[in-house]
């Protein structure tokens, strides 16, 4: 059994945590994961409190363990989501896309255990200032928005910056990646991509599909000249919006051919105008299977790998 202090910090048996992907991880595939034995994530993503505080509900009716809810700080409910986190008596709540400087007083007043998402070494130090729980570094191999730093330059350099527990995140989702985050000091993994493959994961069916089927290159950044660039599929919508952003088209224009995308990647299966946010480590991901099952695998596979590292030394 592999120990590590974030789960007697939030009372879980695994330090594996789900992403908290926008549209993706409902208070189903939350629950399913809790109930495994890692932490679910709610994803507030772009959706107003009240789709939250319901999924809260929902949640709390199928389990009992510690739940988490994911504020992305770029949605225009982010400030009333704040609210519902607090009102709703959430444990953990994590936060992305962005600096939670605001919201840190109020949460830790409700005894919330804070864990932001940190793209850089300036904000692991200001967030462990401002009494966060704990990390999570996030390098580019991750889907959706990302930051400039892979995980394996990230991580490392986060540990040092800060006292805190660190999550490692992006480009993980078996046990030899969570072995290897613990080389580099992290206390444990996120895992998104890999929890698409989750039974319990509600996207369309073709949405699936695509991820199980990924090869190695399957996915590209776009978005970054507005400033959020979004790891995804690359396909035809990813495509088509690269050539638009690197063609010349309008700022508004461009920002019009994105909205709604990720919507109709998950609930339509649009190959067409859907955004289907990947990782780059999709290609690994082989097979669906029950969320417990994800966990219980991964967590074996690590003391498999760590054990073998063990050997190696003579
Ligand atoms: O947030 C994510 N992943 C996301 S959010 C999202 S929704 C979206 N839609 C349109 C445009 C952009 C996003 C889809 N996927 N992951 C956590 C994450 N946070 N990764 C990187 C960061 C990050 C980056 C810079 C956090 C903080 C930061 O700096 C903030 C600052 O002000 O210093």
């Amino acid at each position: 059994m592999i120990k590590s202090e974030i789960c007697e910090l939030l009372g879980i048996k695994y330090p594996i945590f789900q992403g908290g992907m926008a549209w993706i991880a409902d208070s189903r595939l939350a629950a399913a994961v809790s109930e495994g034995g890692g932490l679910g994530i709610i994803a507030a993503g772009n959706a107003p409190g009240s789709y939250v505080r319901e999924q809260i509900y929902i949640a709390k009716a199928q389990t009992q363990k510690p739940i988490g809810v994911n504020i992305m700080l770029l949605s225009p409910y982010a400030d009333e989501v704040a609210n519902v986190v607090i009102e709703e008596g959430v444990q953990v709540v994590t936060t992305g896309a962005g600096n939670p400087s605001k919201y840190m007083e109020a949460w830790k007043q409700a005894g919330i255990h804070v864990i932001p998402v940190v793209a850089s070494v300036a904000l692991a130090k200001l967030m462990t200032r401002l009494g966060a729980s704990a990390l999570i570094a996030e390098g580019g191999e991750s889907g959706g928005h990302v930051g400039e730093l892979t995980t394996m330059v990230l991580v490392p350099q986060i540990c040092d910056a800060t006292e805190l527990p660190v999550l490692a995140a992006g480009g993980i989702a078996d046990g030899r990646g969570f072995a290897a985050a613990r080389m580099l000091g992290a206390c444990g993994v996120q895992m998104g991509t890999r929890f698409l493959s989750a039974r319990e994961c509600t996207i369309h069916p073709t949405y699936k599909e695509k991820i199980l089927k990924a090869t190695d290159l399957c996915t590209m950044v776009t978005g970054k000249r507005l400033g959020h660039p979004v790891r995804s599929l690359r396909t035809q919508f990813a495509r088509d919006y690269s050539k638009a952003e690197y063609g010349g088209m309008p700022d508004e224009e461009l920002e019009a051919l994105g909205t709604g995308a990720l919507r109709l990647a998950v609930q339509e299966g649009d190959t067409k105008k859907g955004c289907f946010l990947s990782g780059q480590i999709a290609a690994m991901v082989k097979k669906e299977q029950p969320a417990a099952e994800i966990l219980s695998e991964v967590m074996e596979e690590a003391e498999q790998a760590l054990g073998e590292a063990a050997g190696w030394i003579g």
